[in-house]
């Protein structure tokens, strides 16, 4: 497509305090999934030169922020924190455009954002470590957090502020400096949170924004020697090529991938809780969370009345565009994305599933410049179809009936992916047995699998994760490492590790 500059803003790159373009002299197009017409901004399509000057003003910083006393790092943040909280209609504005999800959720999205830089500048004053008595007398041990340098951070387009939060601000307030490589398709949203850490006084170079392709810029932050640690959140696919090409120069690598979480309505359920939990689960972002609820896994007893319901309900949803306040599902975040839907939507037909409700790309009046589909619900789903393993990040929900609990279980484990679980039961036995048997990251009773907080860990098991998990204080350990301190006090040589010590 050509490129129509004449509207609309070009935005730059952001490197050692300086908005730069790039070496490139190329651009690239961002525009409203809703309408394709409206173009929401141009940003720079930059190189492996690009990362590598945002990898040296980034190395170069970390030798002064590292020193900066983590309660003055905080305050900085705390700063950021409250303008982020304070621009949040126009952020969620600029959001929805670019990404698509309705206002409702983006005003969450960047809330997520301000509680994460909140709690995560709190620990400024925190960071605990150990202190533990020594084997030898006068003599004290200890032990430290330390920052590990330059941190690569690698995130997806569904949650344009929420996730790079739950990376930088931990990464900045343990001392590490930042080059921030956001998803193409939500440069603006990405942009948007670095002018505020700009703005709030995080110092020049302690945190990098790269726009451009996995290709060229993701490539070259995760086979630099410089770069220390790398935490990526999007597709598994690509995940394994990040771990692989970040374990020749041993970086820390946090992985957060794919899902495809269940929720299990017993017998006992609460059905109109759950169909409204299934429905908000399930295609809440237009089905495009990590923490989607795409197979719900129901108990045969309550089948046939929940699937009504259900259908029902999804039937109703309102689909257009998320700037509309009225609107209920967004469209897909690109045509990419739509298609993969439509993929799946023949697959599952094909496969022999039910077509409940949806199955169309919806094209016509007022969807015709966007990437719309009905929201879709499969019944009669066999655990080992197509649509019940793989992951969709669409609006499609896969509905299998299950004959007793222990079978509902090993469903809902039977996939390659572990990130959340949900049960519907009123049976406080079965709550705590699931609870415990599920092998995801997260667990919810009587709540659908969405809706993380910021200040618990968040991630998940298998081909989800690599077993780091970020938010809560867990992300202090993504982005920091132990040291281990001796002082001997006792003016002479006391040996350890010698068998018969002085008492
Ligand atoms: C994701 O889907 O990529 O728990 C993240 C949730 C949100 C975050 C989801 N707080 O659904």
């Amino acid at each position: 497509m050509a490129i129509t500059t004449a509207k609309a803003t070009t935005y730059h790159n952001f490197i050692d305090g300086a908005w730069v373009p790039s070496v490139s002299g190329d651009l690239f197009e961002n525009r409203n999934p809703a309408n394709t017409d409206d173009l929401v901004g141009v940003f720079q399509k930059s190189t492996a030169v690009d990362a590598q000057h945002a990898i040296e003003a980034a190395r170069a910083a970390y030798e002064r922020w590292r020193l900066v006393p983590a309660p003055r790092r905080a305050e900085l943040l705390f700063r950021a924190a409250q303008l982020i909280a304070d621009r949040k209609d126009a952020l969620a504005h600029d959001m929805t455009r670019e990404m698509g999800k309705v206002l409702a959720e983006t005003r969450g999205d960047v809330q997520e954002a301000v509680d994460m830089t909140f709690f995560m500048a709190g620990e400024g004053r925190r960071q605990y470590g150990q202190t533990v008595p020594s084997e030898l007398r006068d003599k004290f041990a200890m032990s430290i957090r330390q920052p590990l340098g330059v941190s690569a951070v690698i995130t997806p387009w569904n949650f344009p502020m929420a996730i790079p939060s739950w990376k930088i601000i931990p990464a900045l307030v343990c001392g590490n400096t930042v080059v921030f490589k956001p998803a193409t398709l939500t440069p603006l949203s990405a942009l948007n949170f670095v002018r505020i850490l700009e703005e709030a006084g995080v110092p020049s170079g302690v945190v990098n924004l790269v726009t451009g392709g996995g290709g060229e810029v993701g490539n070259a932050l995760l086979v630099s020697d410089d770069v220390r640690v790398v935490s990526f959140t999007g597709s598994t696919d690509v995940g394994r090529t990040v771990s692989e090409k970040a374990a020749p120069t041993f970086k820390k690598t946090h992985l957060e991938m794919g899902g495809k979480n269940v929720m299990m309505v017993m017998d006992d359920a609460n059905l109109e809780l759950a169909v409204e939990g299934c429905l908000w689960g399930g295609f809440g972002t237009t089905g495009q969370r990590c923490t989607a609820a795409s197979r719900v896994v129901v108990h045969e007893k309550v089948y046939q009345p929940f699937l009504d319901a259900f259908v029902e309900r999804a039937k109703a949803l309102r689909v257009g565009d998320g700037l509309d306040p009225g609107t209920e599902v967004g469209p897909s975040v690109s045509e990419g994305q739509r298609e993969t839907v439509m993929k799946y939507v023949a697959i599952g037909l094909d496969e022999g599933a039910a077509l409940a409700c949806g199955g169309h790309a919806l094209t016509s009046g007022a969807y015709a410049r966007g990437f719309f589909h009905e929201p879709t619900i499969f019944a009669d789903v066999a655990p080992s179809m197509r649509i019940a393993q793989e992951e969709i990040f669409g609006p499609v929900v896969s509905v299998i009936p299950c004959r007793s609990f222990e079978e509902a279980v090993a469903i809902g484990n039977g996939v390659e992916y572990g990130l959340s679980a949900s049960i519907y039961t009123q049976d406080v036995n079965r709550a705590f047995a699931a609870m415990r048997d599920m092998y995801t990251g997260i667990f919810y009773v009587n709540a659908p699998t969405i809706g993380a907080e910021v200040h618990l860990p968040f991630g998940g098991t298998k081909s989800t994760g690599n077993g780091h998990r970020e938010a809560g204080t867990a992300a202090l350990d993504v982005f920091s490492e132990w040291k281990s301190i001796y002082v001997d006090f006792s003016g002479k040589l006391q040996r350890a590790q010698i068998d018969a010590a002085e008492i």
